[in-house]
């Protein structure tokens, strides 16, 4: 049996045994369903030490052809991108998958014709439009690396990681509509590359028509480019651990990390996660809400549904414009059959009122899912009752940028479910609860740190350019063992609850941040001396960021400074960093090293005062009763 698809939970239970078993022959068999130019000569060769993972070495292959070329024949007419404006009054547009591999070739054929060659970083900073997935399919038909920036990233941020990746060549918009807004884009990029000298070209591809300034020699346009290429572009022959992308990701320090994804375990993983967890049928129209600037976008807005020969929603607009039943009209109107979204957007929705939700059907739903962030009971029961009508398997799936794709989660309506619980390891993930020792926790009924001790196909191969800086990060903690950051608990009949970080990060509506990355942002305000940032529970965004910051001079107009501070960090992080509360202190508890007590920076948030714990090794303990009786 080749476990392709899992029908049952006895399958389940088959399949994953297998996968256990002889992870060699259950991957092998998973990768024969595509269309590989040469078979590998290994399936599997790792070391988590160095760390070195490979899958597939020598199978040659170029994904592309496997999301596009591959379902010509069956599928040419059929929907590839399903793609709804902003505005409720504009028209949608249906890519087919015939027209999409015809414009993913004319694109590929404009970057050839800009420059671009195989191995190449492409930094790609766009909107959500069509044209986006055009140009990531571009780069990967050409062998060209795409790093996809969030398109509500600062200039700063852009720079930051153009540098990083050594890219020479930017693919953009004008502008972007958002909401009621018309956003700039290429201005942000203008800015971005003052200090990038190294990039040779910028594409820009029309969205608003809004004015923008084209740099001769440096920047062309997206529609007279394409009037010079045909539609003839064979595929790039990729080795199967040639880099497909990389995905910018922020970690427990202030720099954000390149996570490099490779071709060939990246296509079988997305696609076999696709189909099973969300058991994808021919012609349901699947929903991902996130933005193609994360890597939930990439692998199921883009790749896994595009391998399955899926019909893809993609989404320009914002869950509460023209108003907050936006998400429900657009199920209802496209008759969406599989919908996945962050608990975010649920709680904020829900919050929003029944008013929003009764005019529309759903009927058409069959299966809802949630990512991003643990997902709480009371989010969990109104998504399974207002939304899925008591009649859609609800998939909680749990997975990092890092994993490339799910790595826990129930299988739509094949495996149980349990509110706020991702539950179950997907077939190949053997997943292990460690204490704080490293010592593997083999009871059920517990506690520990989440860690993976045997790779999966979609693992992170690399950091970009510091491969010392992947290890460290992710092989080193707990030799042997991939660590992910997160706390889990497993029940008494092994389904995972995933509980939280349990490093420096701050999830804030399903958004990474590290608390140095923007204590860093914070102090570049010439108000700010030093701050500490930690994560506190917020009702809507999962989590808060809570800043203390020591000022420059006393202050006089609090509101005015907090200000100040809220335009620093949209500088040099993005509107999406900023601190929900700012206080103003004298000092910050430390110890005597120095080192910053976060402990109780995190009780003095979650106003938890009474469990402030041992402050006698500070420095100064007179600080804990000023941030106390401060608080916000
Ligand atoms: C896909 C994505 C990864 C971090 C991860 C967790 C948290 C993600 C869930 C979750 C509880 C979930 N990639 N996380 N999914 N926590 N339940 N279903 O979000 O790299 O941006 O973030 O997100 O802490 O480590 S990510």
């Amino acid at each position: 049996m080749s476990f392709h698809r899992i029908r049952s939970n006895d399958e389940y239970r088959a399949a994953y045994a297998e996968s256990v078993r002889d992870p060699h022959a259950f991957w092998a068999a998973q990768a024969e369903h595509f269309t590989w130019r040469k078979k590998w000569d290994a399936v599997l060769e790792w070391n988590f030490d160095a760390p070195e993972v490979k899958w597939f070495s020598g199978g040659k292959l170029n994904i592309t052809e496997n999301c596009l070329d591959r379902h010509l024949s069956t599928r040419g007419d059929k929907t590839a991108i399903l793609w709804e404006p902003n505005d409720p009054g504009g028209p949608a547009q249906r890519i087919s998958y015939r027209e999409l591999h015809d414009r993913v070739c004319r694109y590929a054929n404009v970057l050839k014709r800009n420059g671009v060659q195989k191995g190449d970083r492409v930094c790609i900073y766009m909107p959500m439009i069509p044209e986006l997935v055009v140009a990531v399919l571009a780069c990967a038909r050409i062998g060209a690396i795409h790093s996809v920036v969030f398109a509500g990233f600062s200039a700063q941020s852009i720079a930051d990681r153009i540098l990083d990746a050594n890219a020479a060549f930017v693919l953009t918009s004008d502008g972007m509509v958002r909401g009621a807004k018309n956003i700039p884009v290429k201005a942000v990029v203008d800015e971005a590359l003052r200090s990038c000298p190294g990039v040779k070209r910028v594409i820009v591809t029309q969205r608003t028509g809004d004015p923008v300034t084209m740099q001769e020699g440096r920047d062309v346009w997206m529609h007279m480019e394409t009037g010079f290429v045909d539609a003839d572009c064979p595929a790039e022959e990729m080795d199967a651990e040639d880099p497909l992308f990389i995905l910018y990701t922020s970690g427990s320090t202030g720099k954000p990390k390149g996570v490099v994804h490779t071709c060939g375990g990246y296509m079988v993983y997305t696609d076999y996660t696709f189909r099973n967890v969300f058991q994808y049928e021919e012609n349901d129209v699947f929903w991902c809400t996130a933005d193609v600037g994360w890597i939930t976008g990439h692998s199921y807005i883009i790749y896994g549904p595009l391998l399955a020969g899926a019909t893809s929603l993609m989404f320009e607009g914002v869950p509460t414009f023209p108003d907050a039943g936006r998400f429900w009209q657009v199920i209802d109107k496209h008759q969406v059959n599989i919908f996945y979204t962050a608990p975010t957007a649920i709680r904020s929705l829900m919050a929003q009122g029944l008013d929003f939700v009764n005019p529309y059907s759903l009927a058409s739903l069959k299966v809802i899912g949630s990512v991003g962030e643990p997902i709480n009971e009371e989010a969990w029961h109104w998504y399974k009752e207002h939304i899925g009508k008591n009649n859609c398997p609800i998939v909680d799936t749990w997975w990092q940028t890092e994993t490339g794709g799910i790595l826990i989660s129930s299988m739509a309506g094949v495996t149980d479910e349990k509110p706020s619980y991702a539950a179950w390891p997907i077939p190949g993930v053997q997943p292990v609860l460690l204490t704080a020792e490293g010592k593997e926790i083999l009871e059920n009924d517990v506690e520990g740190l989440l860690a993976i001790k045997f790779p999966w196909p979609s693992i992170i191969r690399t950091t970009y350019g510091d491969h010392e800086r992947c290890r460290q990060t992710y092989f080193s903690s707990y030799k042997g063992y991939y660590f992910t950051g997160d706390g889990a608990r497993r029940d008494s009949e092994g389904r995972y609850r995933i509980i939280g970080r349990v490093d420096d990060v701050i999830n804030v509506s399903g958004h990474r941040f590290g608390t140095a990355e923007i204590e860093n942002a914070i102090n570049e305000s010439e108000w700010v001396v030093e701050s500490a940032v930690v994560g506190y529970p917020h009702d809507i965004k999962g989590q808060g960021i809570y800043a203390y910051v020591i000022p420059e001079k006393p202050i006089t107009d609090p509101d005015q400074a907090r200000a100040e501070i809220l335009a620093t960090v949209t500088k040099v992080i993005g509107p999406i960093a900023k601190p929900d509360k700012i206080q103003f202190v004298s000092g910050l508890p430390k110890t005597r090293s120095g080192k910053i007590m976060r402990r109780i920076l995190r009780k003095v948030a979650e106003n938890e005062l009474g469990s402030l714990g041992d402050t006698s090794t500070l420095l100064d303990p007179a600080v804990v009763e000023e941030i106390t009786n401060n608080r916000l």
